[in-house]
C-alpha cells in the first residue's frame, strides 16, 4: 500500500483550504493517516527541497514556505503518490487544469514565489524521505 506526503502551503492554510484539499483527498478514496499543524523550520525545508538548493527560486521558495503554518498530510491509497499529483495539478497555477486543486483553489498573487496551494511527493522514493523529514515516527 503506497503512501505520500501532502504539504497545505501557507497561503492555501491562510486562506482555510485546509478542509477542502482534505475533503478532495478522501472523496478521492485515499485514507488520512497523519496530519500535522506547523510552521515548518528552515532546515526541515532545506532537507525537504533539497533537490532545489541552488535554483534561482530556492530562496523565495524558502521564505514563502515558511512564512505560516503548513497542515502536514499523510496519504495512504494504492498508486495514491501518482493519483495525488494528478489531483494537484500542473506545478504553475495559472496553468493547472480547472478541477485540479491547484487550478480551482490557487492563482498567481504576484509575490514573486509560485504560491500553488499543495506539495505532493513525485515518487516512492521521495515519499519515504519526505514522511522521514516530516513525520519521523512514523519511520521504522
Ligand atoms: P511540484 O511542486 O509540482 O512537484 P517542483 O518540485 O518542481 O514542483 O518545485 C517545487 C516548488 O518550487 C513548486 O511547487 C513551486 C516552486 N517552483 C518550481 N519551479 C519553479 C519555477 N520555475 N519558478 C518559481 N518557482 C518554482
Ligand atoms: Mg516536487
Amino acid at each position: 500500500m503506497e503512501r505520500s506526503l501532502v504539504l497545505v502551503k501557507p497561503e492555501a492554510f491562510a486562506r482555510g483550504l485546509t478542509g477542502e484539499v482534505l475533503r478532495r483527498i478522501e472523496a478521492k478514496g485515499y485514507r488520512l493517516v497523519a496530519l500535522s499543524i506547523l510552521t515548518p523550520p528552515r532546515e526541515l525545508l532545506g532537507r525537504h527541497y533539497a533537490e532545489h538548493e541552488g535554483k534561482p527560486f530556492f530562496e523565495s521558495l524558502m521564505a514563502f514556505m515558511s512564512s505560516g503554518p503548513v497542515t502536514a498530510i499523510v496519504i495512504e491509497g494504492e498508486q495514491c503518490i501518482a493519483g495525488f499529483r494528478s489531483l494537484a495539478g500542473a506545478t504553475d497555477p495559472t496553468k493547472a487544469a480547472p478541477g485540479s486543486i491547484r487550478g480551482d483553489l490557487g492563482r498567481d498573487w504576484g509575490q514573486g514565489s509560485t504560491q500553488n496551494v499543495v506539495h505532493g511527493s513525485d515518487s516512492p522514493e521521495s515519499a519515504a524521505r519526505e514522511i522521514g523529514l516530516w513525520f519521523p515516527e512514523l519511520s521504522g
